[in-house]
């Protein structure tokens, strides 16, 4: 039996709406395009469990699509279901299988690579249950209150990967928890990595606590087959970036740290754009609805709590109105907390570009994979390399899976910079020591990317363009300013004139 995973319905009678019934529910579900079901009943006697599987497998019958059964493998047997869904506090998936025989479907909650490891290795399950995604209020006592996010499904599917890729029969794979009409889309997208991706999502509440769970289930159908917007935006054609950017005066908003926010402010207006300072969440649809040239730069330079919360609103609001982003997590190779902060909203939305240097950009690297090179063990983890033994190619392959993993164009600063966009790159000949005297000089070259990005050119060739122009008005600027003071603002006159 070849199985559709896409739309994974779990049942949960705890949440029916008063309008409705469980097996109104269940059937509407059914009806409007659910492709496989879970019955999970978590109170109930067995005999009720028993009828109720039946009522329900009649349902599945019809409609030939599968039945699974949660935990109660006795359950399962009894009313012959097509499956067995086990976490992992349940009984062993190798004494299940031995229960239920070869032809029937077995899957598996897994929630850390770890667990992935298990099940790949004795490669018994059909597929396995990956979560949870996101916070979810379904079910408590998950492993991950917070949710893994992408990151960490891609994670797991690096796991699943190396087994589907040496193996005739896959084992495919669902994300859960928390998932929804808002964000289905984007878990279908970014739940994928190195060839990759999950098969579908499993969803509890949004269809069983539903109104109206027929079409609950039709829209959530529709999404799951849909690209998100920003992924999927057309981009125009510019043979100098630069100077359209001097043209059309596009707009950039910043939400970035203090001490950079005048010059970042200069550098952006001697382009030819408009910089915004603004961090009043509730102005940002506006901007990114209203706005048709703008983009959005994040720089995670002074964090604060409310500064995050900021932050998350800044980059939904953008992903939907499909605007650019350039993210800067500054110094997140320094601490954990800051490493977290960019874990966190990397997995509340997409970026176009990540721009930091080596430290921060090696960071970022260590949240995407569960292996170090290094080791032929598979050992998890990423080691930490110290950034003085890191050779070119090592850099650029850092920069490579970076870039893989977030579908996003990756910027590695430093005497040599790096554009990196999958597995094709740029290299760019760094601007001027004195660089490194002004304060916000990188935090500006974020401001730089934004303006060209919004303009609504190619994401690789604005990152490429804004880098190599920024660069070179550094390399004039030094020609005739060889002090930190004058340097600056020979820099922004360099960048005026490059542009106009
Ligand atoms: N398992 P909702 S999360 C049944 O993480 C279940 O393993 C999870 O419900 C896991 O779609 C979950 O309402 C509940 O968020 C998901
Ligand atoms: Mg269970």
């Amino acid at each position: 039996m070849t199985v559709d995973y896409s739309l994974y319905l779990v049942t949960d009678s705890t949440m029916i709406p008063e309008s409705s019934t469980f097996l109104r529910q269940v059937e509407l579900a059914i009806a409007n395009g659910a492709t496989i079901v879970q019955l999970r009943e978590k109170k109930l006697s067995t005999l009720d469990f028993i009828t109720r599987a039946q009522q329900v497998h009649a349902l599945t019958k019809a409609k030939g699509i599968p039945l699974i059964i949660n935990d109660r493998v006795d359950v399962a047997l009894a009313i012959d279901a097509e499956g067995v869904h086990v976490g992992q506090d349940d009984m062993p998936a190798e004494l299940v299988r031995r229960l239920i025989g070869e032809n029937k479907i077995l899957g598996v909650t897994c929630s850390v690579p770890e667990e992935v490891e298990a099940v790949t290795a004795s490669g018994i399950a059909d597929y396995v249950g990956l979560g949870t995604v996101y916070a979810t209020n379904t079910k408590k006592d998950v492993t991950d209150p917070e949710g893994t996010g992408p990151i960490g499904i891609r994670k797991m599917l690096q796991v699943l990967g190396r087994y589907n890729q040496s193996h005739e029969k896959k084992i495919n794979s669902v994300a859960i928890g928390g998932i929804n009409h808002t964000n289905a889309d984007k878990v279908m997208y970014e739940c994928a990595v190195d060839g990759e991706r999950i098969d579908g999502v499993a969803v509890v509440s949004c269809i069983m606590a539903s109104e109206n769970a027929g079409k609950a289930t039709s829209d959530l159908l529709k999404i799951i087959e849909t690209t998100p917007n920003w992924a999927s935006r057309s981009c125009i054609q510019e043979a100098d970036i630069g100077k359209f950017v001097a043209q059309t005066h596009p707009l950039v908003h910043h939400i970035t740290n203090n001490v950079v926010k005048n010059f970042s402010a200069n550098v952006t207006l001697a382009l030819g754009a408009s910089p915004i300072m603004s961090e009043l969440a509730a102005e940002f649809h506006e901007f990114a609805s209203d706005i048709p040239m703008i983009a959005l730069v994040l720089n995670l330079g002074t964090p604060t709590p409310e500064l995050m919360s900021v932050f998350k609103t800044a980059i939904q609001v953008y992903n939907k109105y499909a605007k650019h982003i350039v993210f800067d997590p500054v110094a997140c190779g320094a601490t954990q907390a800051r490493l977290q902060a960019s874990k966190k909203l990397l997995n509340s939305g997409h970026v176009s570009v990540i721009k930091g240097n080596l430290g921060e950009i090696q960071g970022i690297w260590k949240l995407t994979s569960t292996y170090s090179e290094s080791s032929n063990s598979g050992s998890l983890m990423r080691g930490v390399d110290s950034i003085a033994k890191l050779t070119e190619e090592k850099i650029i392959q850092i920069g490579k899976e970076v870039s893989k993993d977030f579908k996003t164009v990756v910027v590695i600063t430093g005497k040599v910079n790096y554009i990196i966009d999958g597995d094709k790159y740029t290299k760019s000949e760094g601007g001027s020591e004195l660089m490194g005297l002004v304060t916000g000089s990188g935090c500006s070259l974020g401001s730089t990317i934004a303006a060209f990005l919004a303009t609504g050119a190619d994401v690789y060739l604005s990152a490429v363009d804004a880098v190599n122009l920024y660069n070179e008005a550094g390399r004039r600027a030094a020609g005739y300013s060889s002090t930190p003071g004058s340097f600056m603002i020979s820099f922004v006159d360099e960048l005026y004139k490059l542009t106009h």
